[in-house]
């Protein structure tokens, strides 16, 4: 098996697929793309991925893109390992509308403060008023779905709970704030080792971009 990812491995999308992968318990390999030098566009990637865009998973002759359909592929091709969404239904439609809704929304967050300043320690000015509004809205949402308190969004673990961690770890890394309940369940998923992994690959010594 082989994971495309980015060749800086800031794509918070490969996290996912990577994590997806390690916790699953299977062999794969890391193939990094520099993207910055069109590597995704190169017709050999290209004429594969055909979206063009990373992360992708290659399992046998099977070639597939974007990071929440390799989660859910993974975990339904091998059901060993660390079960990846939840198994009943309400609790795996919540997973999926996270990984769904941290993909679609909190635009003002993705811009101003973008994974370079998760994996790389980049610093950004304070957040403006739309990047407040949206971060008040992730808390809101996250509080209320880790009310109890729980220590996971869906019951057990889920790969949902690293897509919620990463849309937070863009406030916690950075030093905005956040309220702490939220701060602990971001650096608990962090500490995850399958995470850990991830965040021990080689970057480069950017601080901004
Ligand atoms: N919805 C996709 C997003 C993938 C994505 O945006 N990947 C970026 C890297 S973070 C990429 O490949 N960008 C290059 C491009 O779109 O040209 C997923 O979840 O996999």
């Amino acid at each position: 098996m082989r994971l495309y990812v980015d060749s800086n491995y800031v794509s918070p999308y490969a996290l996912t697929a990577y994590v997806s992968l390690v916790e699953k318990g299977l062999a794969f390999e890391v193939e990094p793309l520099d993207l910055a030098q069109h590597a995704h566009e190169d017709p050999r990637y290209a004429r594969t991925s055909l979206t063009r865009r990373v992360p992708m998973l290659i399992h046998e002759d099977f070639a597939l893109s974007e990071s929440s359909a390799i989660a859910e592929y993974l975990d339904e091709a091998f059901p060993g390992g660390t079960r990846l969404y939840p198994g009943g239904p309400r609790e795996r439609a919540r997973a999926r509308q996270v990984q769904a809704w941290v993909r679609s929304d909190l635009m003002p967050i993705r811009e101003e403060r973008p994974t370079f300043v998760v994996f790389c320690g980049a610093k950004r000015p304070p957040l403006s008023p739309a990047a407040q509004a949206a971060a008040d809205k992730l808390t809101g949402a996250a509080l209320a779905w880790l009310d109890g308190p729980r220590e996971h969004l869906c019951g057990d673990w889920s790969i949902a709970d690293v897509d919620l961690a990463m849309m937070l770890q863009r406030l916690v890394a950075h030093g905005d704030s956040l309220p702490a309940v939220l701060v602990d369940y971001a650096n608990r998923q962090w500490r995850r080792p399958s995470v850990q992994r991830w965040l021990a690959q080689p970057r480069p010594a950017v601080v901004d971009y």
